[in-house]
């Protein structure tokens, strides 16, 4: 079977997190993947948190799969003519560098159009045009210039990043939908064109949900916030709202049997009103179907902290798992609280490639996410990440068309060899 973007070929400038996930979805769907890497050192996270020494880290081949490396120095005569010819030869650059780096490199757009002009060049910044785009950013500052650290976390604590790097990873998955969308249209129009994408747009476009709310707020307080059945008067800007559900629909995270000892024995409850006289007989509390105080949704949003209570007091008989299972017998939607030990030895993800077990040469066997899109037509097989340089000679002569004679002088001219360090006099 074919992949969905076999014979796409895709110069991989990508390094961290957010242009890595991008490439890895795209060879996953199939694109021919070259990653060209500084001589020596390669993408920084191949060193960053290691568990073995001298061995890619987890950080690294969990973003790289599917992809062939190439050691380059660009800054380096021969590596710009080897630079140049992969840019003739590749559909999509894509790149997340610090602002204004392929410029000093020697490769504006101008010029990038002017070696291929059907080229597409898809890069992530930090932020969009305006007063930081000069700026370099990583996945928190990303998280808390785009809205979504404001408003994590509970009102009377510090503004909290999440453990989903939804600046990095969401980003990514932004720029990969730009860029297929630019392939779709380049059969059209037959030109490339720049994709962007930015980090604090990628958040914040994920907090939408709080920007509406900051809107609601001119017509008064948000009534499913727990802030208001607790009497807590609204400020001028949304506030954070702990564990609150972001729908109209009252939610809470509530303890369930062993929280004493297991850190991760909750569920997240949502007393959804279309199944709350299901909710009130689960519990215990049939009166609660008739009773004014509790019956409607408007009169239960003053006494959440008390539905909840003894919601809870029922939640904590049960294991999070019983729980659930009970619960959506009857359709009332709920979410056990899962680790990410759980996840790791969950075998329905293995089933369907969420979660994949590969075999790496000096790592040996690891746990990576898989593809979380699954197409019928183009199946993901997951690849281990390349070793650094590990294609570089196959692709100066498979990909470039180099002959010995060339690829010697490349090796001569020290293009894919760390920079010589001048000695001192
Ligand atoms: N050969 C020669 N030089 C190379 C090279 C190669 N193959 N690859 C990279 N370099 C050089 C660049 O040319 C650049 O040199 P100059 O600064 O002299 O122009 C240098 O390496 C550093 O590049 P950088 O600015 O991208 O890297 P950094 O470590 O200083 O910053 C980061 C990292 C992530 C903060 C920055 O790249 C950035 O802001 N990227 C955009 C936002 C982003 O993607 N952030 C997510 C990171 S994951 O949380």
């Amino acid at each position: 079977m074919t992949k969905a973007l076999k014979g796409v070929r895709i110069l991989d400038f990508t390094h961290v997190q957010s242009g890595p996930t991008c490439t890895q979805l795209l060879a996953w769907f199939g694109a021919d993947v070259i990653k060209v890497e500084r001589p020596g050192v390669g993408d920084i996270t191949r060193g960053q948190l290691q568990d073995k020494p001298k061995v890619d880290s987890l950080y690294f081949t969990m973003l790289n799969h599917n992809k062939r490396s190439i050691t380059l120095d660009t800054k380096n005569p021969k590596g710009k003519e080897v630079l140049t010819a992969l840019i003739k030869s590749c559909d999509v650059l894509v790149e997340n560098f610090g602002p204004g780096v392929l410029d000093r490199m020697g490769f504006p757009w101008e010029k990038i159009q002017s070696i291929n002009p059907k080229m597409i060049v898809a890069s992530i910044k930090g932020f969009g045009p305006g007063p930081y785009e000069d700026c370099k950013v990583y996945e928190n500052v990303a998280q808390c210039t785009g809205g979504s650290a404001s408003t994590t976390g509970f009102r009377d604590g510090l503004p909290l990043v999440t453990g989903a790097q939804i600046g990095d990873s969401g980003t990514g998955l932004n720029l990969a939908l730009g860029i297929v969308t630019a392939l779709y249209q380049r059969t059209v129009t037959g030109k490339g064109q720049k994709v962007t994408a930015s980090m604090q747009d990628g958040v914040l476009n994920l907090a939408r949900v709080k920007l509406r709310d900051q809107q609601r707020l001119a017509d008064g307080p948000l009534t499913e916030y727990s802030q208001y059945g607790e009497g807590i008067p609204f400020g001028d800007a949304v506030p954070r709202a702990g564990n609150d559900s972001g729908g109209g629909q009252p939610g809470r995270i509530l303890k369930c049997k062993g929280w004493e000892a297991d850190p991760n024995a909750y569920i997240y409850f949502i007393t959804q009103a279309a199944v709350w006289e299901k909710i009130c007989d689960v519990i215990g509390e049939p009166g609660w179907k008739t009773h004014p105080d509790y019956a409607k949704p408007p009169a239960r949003l003053t006494r959440l902290n008390e539905i909840f209570a003894r919601i809870e007091q029922w939640t904590m008989t049960k294991t999070k798992f019983e729980a659930m299972d009970i619960l959506n017998k009857d359709d009332i939607p709920c979410g056990p609280i899962l680790s990410m030990k759980e996840l790791a030895e969950d075998q329905s993800l293995r089933a369907t490639g969420t979660v994949v077990e590969v075999d790496h040469p000096t790592r040996g066997k690891y746990l990576s996410v898989g593809n979380p899109i699954k197409m019928s037509d183009s199946p993901t097989e997951v690849k281990r990440s390349p070793l650094l340089g590990e294609h570089t000679d196959e692709i100066l002569r498979q990909v470039l068309g180099f002959s010995d004679h060339q690829v010697k002088e490349i090796h001569d001219s020290g293009a894919l060899d760390p920079p010589q360090k001048v000695a001192a006099e």
